[in-house]
């Protein structure tokens, strides 16, 4: 059996300020990444008109999460940053996956029904439509493995269902055009043109809550700020943030059974271990018994010290929008040459003409 080529993807919606969630279950993890595998990080923004289509400056935003992606320490020479809409691949291939997806595939789809809220006849085509886009995003590359917050999880496994459908479907043609791969599925050999993804969400903040509310997402499109600490907040911001964070009355526990059915006590510990590289049951050993009046304090201490000189680098580089313009110019051709070999196939594989 031969195997794909590993390919790291993963992609942001320029869709507002990032946040604490988006840097500990994503971006920190495509950092890490970089180190053993070929990594392609896009700034989605194609998705980023799905449910909200008019955006007041859709290209500084474009250009402030290439820039929290470099900050971070994402290296763009050894890999490919690049926005969405410069290879327009992708949206090629989210309309062939279209007519592979299910209507009933995309109705399950829970954010899709948390974004459309109770006016879905109302929702546009596009929200429906974002995980065949998904799907494409990562596969025009033949991406293999995608780092994502636990959010995201049920598009990768539709993305899976996607590929699955479209090799079987053209198992024919791929073998007769000798552009597949062998693989296994599960114990089931199949002749594969696109490689079945793994979702890479283990971490140790799959999914950061809201500062407000410990049952809900931390998310850039939640109304209220509070909610959420930015990757541009300053430190005295992040002070006030965490300071108002909803909590309980009591005291931290000494291990982690005991933060089960306390919610924002559970989010805060969370934050503070990824922030400090440590389990909660750690932090828990060293925090148990104190009151929120202490642990808030050390949690603004070590957000301030994680995340301030990202948000620093971030504003230089937000200085020098030629310089991310280039660097995003850059990806974009790197990329678009990849995605062109693979549409060219994926022409011939379904019998076009071009
Ligand atoms: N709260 C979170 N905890 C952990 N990971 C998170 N991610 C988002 N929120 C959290 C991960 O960040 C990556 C980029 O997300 P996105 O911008 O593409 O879309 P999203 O998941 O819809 O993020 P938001 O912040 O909630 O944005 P809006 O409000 O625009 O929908 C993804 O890997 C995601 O899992």
């Amino acid at each position: 059996m031969t195997a794909f080529k590993p390919l790291v993807f993963s992609g942001v919606q320029p869709t507002g300020n990032l946040h604490l969630g988006n840097y500990l279950g994503a971006i920190r993890k495509f950092v890490a990444l970089q180190a053993d595998n070929d990594c392609i990080y896009c700034v989605v923004d194609l998705h980023s008109i799905t449910a909200q289509l008019v955006h007041e400056d859709l290209k500084g935003q474009i250009r402030s999460i290439a820039a929290a992606f470099i900050a971070s320490g994402i290296d763009p020479e050894k890999h490919i940053v690049f926005n969405q809409s410069a290879v327009p691949q992708h949206a090629e291939l989210a309309w062939i996956f279209n007519c592979v997806a299910r209507i009933g595939w995309m109705n399950r789809m829970t954010q899709f029904k948390d974004k459309a809220g109770k006016d879905r006849e109302n929702a546009s085509l596009g929200l429906l439509a974002y995980p065949s886009l998904m799907a494409a995003d990562i596969l025009v590359y033949r991406g293999t493995h995608v780092p994502v917050g636990d959010d995201q999880k049920q598009h990768l496994e539709l993305a899976r269902d996607i590929a699955m459908k479209f090799n079987l479907d053209f198992r024919d043609n791929i073998r007769a055009t000798g552009t597949g791969v062998d693989i296994l599925v599960g114990d089931e050999p199949v002749h594969a043109y696109f490689p079945m993804v793994e979702p890479m969400i283990e971490g140790p903040a799959p999914r950061v809550m809201s500062l407000r509310d410990g049952t809900k997402k931390m998310s850039k499109s939640d109304p209220s700020d509070l909610s959420r600490i930015n990757l541009m907040d300053d430190a005295e911001t992040i002070s006030k943030k965490i300071r108002k964070a909803k909590t309980d009355p009591e005291a931290l526990p000494s291990e982690a059974e005991g933060l089960k059915g306390r919610p924002e006590a559970e989010n805060l510990v969370g934050i503070y271990a990824a922030l400090s590289d440590r389990s909660k049951a750690d932090v828990l050993s060293e925090f148990g018994g104190q009151q929120f009046s202490t642990f808030k304090p050390a949690l603004v201490d070590l957000a301030v010290t994680v995340l301030s000189p990202i948000t620093a680098e971030m504003r230089r580089l937000m200085d020098d929008t030629a310089h991310i313009d280039a660097i995003l110019r850059n990806g974009g051709e790197r990329a678009r040459a990849r995605a062109e070999k693979t549409m060219a196939e994926v022409s011939d594989i379904i019998g076009f003409l071009r």
